[in-house]
């Protein structure tokens, strides 16, 4: 029987409202909701692969146990039996941090996932965790916290309203938006045009964004904290400054501007790229325009100085009178407030409570910067990684030299992988539970409406049954909680009820309902499906500050001590001499058909001329010989991958990018048209050993390799 149903799609942080077309067991077409009153009928390319994984004949429908090299079917409960029992074996002969926890980026796309990951990692009491996050916006959310108070609280740019959209490392119109909400964002991005708005692109490469822009300049990798720092500078020289209301609780604005003080734009002209006028102009026109919003992502994170970088856009924005503001970078009230609900139990986050073990990094919230997980495996002593849970990640592709990580896997006691594919990191598990996806599941975004450009929420619910024995991801979290439970237990503990069980008998969805209902808009789960297209709650609202704040006086130090340690490292960087002529210095990119490491198994998406490519400067390829569509090899102070050249003057010169989360060429992995259409991992080439100093966040960008024609 044919019906059309509505859902949302949950492959980036888009959230695109989507109308699938079901006949029976199988989808005949997804399209764009018009009537999704955010979303307004956009979708991108990728939406039609949500069906292509749910039926992809690689996916694992069955728990599997890995037996030497091969991984055979086992049932759930053996499979979870023997889980529990080894994580609990493991932390009792060799202390609770001997098992470790990684989350991967999926996981921010499951509500009930994400409820009952947080009550495993708390029974786990390991201090082993990492995520994503840490290869990722780990120095956006050190320097919210350190500017507000709490980690999530990061502003997101009011671009239906801003005049003045100043980007930096971030290109919204291929990866559709980050820490940004915002379905459609390329129309949003020519409606600031067709108003008489500025859009301002700052990224090595001249990208798809910046074409939309019609303003662009190439900066060096690594430097945005320089560039940024010069604007402040200018602001300050030039008395742009108007904190307006903000001066009333804002405390260090000398302490800024002294610190600014040496970054001027002609010191930091020659290590950025930019010229000195170039710069001036920029930071009076921010300062200026009535409306104006300054964004970094990805690029300005995962660099050197992530976070003194993502510091001094946040304060760019409030020295410049556009924080908190309508058209500035402002902060949202969505349904469910996780904000609001992390704060009331504490959760704002923490910095260096304790460190890791064998490189002294600090933790953030409770996590440790990914860099380090090879090490803290490989490294015997008191707290050695033993055992590894991985729910939604693939770490071999995604985190700094994920050949080293690969090799520290094969070491482990233990691992543990809670996902839809054997991949470059699963294969290494020794047992992995396969969950549910997209259309089988109801959804809200319980993560994401956080940073969304306007109010707005929608439930979705599951069309589809899980497919063969898969599992929802938080039924099979609350399952080994409670096995875990129950194999530490014995004794007097074994009479008490055990919240694993309870949260488990309350299950995500009225856990979701109280969410909603005690949320700043006071829905319900039954308000949201009676509207299955989406609630708009209206656009984001201004002056949420000092309410707001999560500090502890209830002020902002809008120059504190930890950013301020880092200016005399970041004024070395003024003179640090260019790489040798030799060396280039490699960044990586996002492509509209390609979702990080793992949609590469949809033909749909991989089809077509071959997309891992390394793009370089034409100069750069002169002088090395290359020509386009060669095959040249790429090496690091870590490992060596071969690529075909791609040459474009989109490139700045000295500087190549090639895409992240490819390199499928892995034995043991069971992805055939992955592997069919390989690629090469740029992480094959960054390096664990290159942080940001504050967070520990993985430093991608600004990585010298060098580049040669291979010679058949
Ligand atoms: N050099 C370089 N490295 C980067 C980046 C970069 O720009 N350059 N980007 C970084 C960023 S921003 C990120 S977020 C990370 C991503 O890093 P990861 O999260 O580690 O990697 P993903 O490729 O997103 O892998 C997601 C995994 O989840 C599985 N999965 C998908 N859906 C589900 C589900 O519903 N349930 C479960 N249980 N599993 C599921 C997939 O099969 C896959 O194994 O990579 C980072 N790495
Ligand atoms: N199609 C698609 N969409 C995605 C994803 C995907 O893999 N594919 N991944 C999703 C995820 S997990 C995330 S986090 C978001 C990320 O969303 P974005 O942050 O928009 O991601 P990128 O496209 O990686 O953009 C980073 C930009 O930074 C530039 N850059 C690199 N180094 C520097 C530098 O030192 N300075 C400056 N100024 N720029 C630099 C790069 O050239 C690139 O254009 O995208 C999400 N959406
Ligand atoms: S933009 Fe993102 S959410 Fe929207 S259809 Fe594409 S992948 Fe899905
Ligand atoms: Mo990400």
């Amino acid at each position: 029987m044919k019906e059309t149903r509505l859902h949302t799609c949950m492959l980036c942080e888009a959230v695109c409202g989507i109308k699938v077309e079901v006949d029976g067991d199988r989808v005949t077409a997804v399209r764009g909701d018009p009537d999704d009153p955010f979303s307004r009928g956009h979708v991108c390319p990728k939406v039609a692969a949500i069906d292509d994984i749910r039926t992809d004949p690689d996916r694992i429908l069955a728990p599997l146990r890995r037996d030497g090299d091969r991984h055979v079917e086992v049932s759930w409960d053996r499979a979870l039996d023997e889980a529990a029992e080894q994580i609990v074996r493991i932390q009792k002969e060799h202390g609770r941090h001997s098992v470790a926890v990684y989350l991967g980026n999926p996981v921010a796309h499951t509500y009930s996932g994400l409820m009952f990951m947080m009550l495993l990692s708390k029974m786990l009491r390991t201090h082993s965790r990492f995520s994503a996050s840490s290869v990722d916006q780990l120095p956006q959310m050190v320097a919210a916290w350190s500017l507000f108070g709490h980690q999530l609280l990061m502003p997101v740019p009011d671009v239906d309203r801003t005049d003045f959209f100043l980007i930096l490392g971030a290109n919204p119109v291929v990866s559709n938006g980050s820490i940004m909400t915002a379905p459609g964002i390329a129309d949003r991005i020519k409606a600031i045009r067709a108003r008489g708005g500025r859009v301002v692109v700052i990224d090595p490469r001249r990208t798809e964004t910046a074409e939309l822009a019609g303003e662009h300049h190439f900066i060096r990798p690594g430097t945005d904290a320089l560039l940024l720092f010069a604007m402040v500078h200018v602001i300050f020289a030039e008395r742009l400054a108007r904190l307006g209301r903000f001066a009333a609780f804002t405390d260090g604005v000398d302490a800024l501007e002294r610190a600014a003080r040496d970054f001027s734009p002609e010191a930091v002209a020659p290590a950025t790229g930019i010229a000195a006028d170039t710069i001036r102009e920029l930071a009076r026109s921010f300062a200026k325009a009535p409306k104006a919003a300054c964004y970094g992502r990805v690029g300005t994170s995962t660099q050197e100085f992530g976070s003194v970088a993502s510091w001094l856009v946040y304060v760019l924005n409030l020295v410049t009178g556009h924080l908190d503001e309508v058209g500035g970078s402002m902060f949202t009230t969505p349904a469910a407030d996780m904000v609001d609900v992390t704060a009331r139990s504490g959760q704002t986050g923490h910095y260096a409570r304790w460190k890791s073990r064998v490189r002294g990094l600090p933790e953030f919230g409770g996590e440790l910067p990914v860099a380090v997980l090879s090490e803290e495996i490989e490294t015997p002593g008191d707290g050695q990684i033993r055992a590894l849970i991985t729910f939604a990640g693939n770490p071999v592709l995604s985190t700094p030299n994920g050949g080293r990580l690969e090799r520290a896997l094969a070491k482990l006691d233990f691992m543990l992988s809670i996902d839809i594919y054997k991949n470059e990191t699963t294969r290494h598990a020794h047992i992995i539970l396969p969950t549910t996806f997209g259309l089988e599941r109801d959804h809200f975004d319980l993560a994401l409406n956080i940073y969304a450009v306007r109010n707005a929420a929608r439930h979705a619910a599951a069309i589809f049954p899980p497919a063969g024995k898969t599992r929802h991801d938080w039924e099979i979290l609350a399952d080994l909680a409670s096995r875990i439970d129950r194999k530490r237990g014995g004794g007097w503990r074994s009479f008490i009820p055990r919240s694993s069980d309870l949260a488990r008998r309350i299950g995500p969805r009225r856990a979701l309902d109280l969410l909603l209902r005690f949320g700043p808009h006071r829905l319900s789960l039954r308000a949201l499906e009676k509207q299955p297209h989406g609630i708009d709650l209206g656009a984001l609202r201004p002056e949420q500050l000092p309410r707001r704040l999560f500090t502890r006086t209830k002020r902002i130090d809008i120059a504190p001590a930890l950013f301020l340690d880092q200016v005399p490292v970041l004024a070395k960087r003024l003179t640090r001499s260019a790489p040798p002529e030799e060396r280039l210095e490699l960044i990586s990119r996002r492509q509209l058909r390609s979702n990080n490491s793992w949609m590469h198994n949809s033909l749909r998406l991989v089809k077509g001329r071959e997309r891992c490519t390394l793009l370089m400067h034409p100069d750069d390829a002169a002088a090395r010989g290359i020509a386009d569509g060669a095959e040249v090899s790429v090496r690091s102070s870590v490992g060596a991958v071969v690529a075909k050249a791609e040459i474009s003057d989109e490139m700045a010169r000295g500087v190549v990018s090639l895409p992240h989360g490819w390199g499928h060429d892995r034995r043991g992995i069971d992805l055939r048209i992955a592997s069919a259409h390989a690629g090469a991992s740029v992480n094959d080439l960054t390096e664990e050993l290159s942080v940001d100093a504050i967070s520990g966040n993985a430093s991608f960008s600004g990585v010298h390799v060098a580049v040669e024609a291979v010679r058949p």
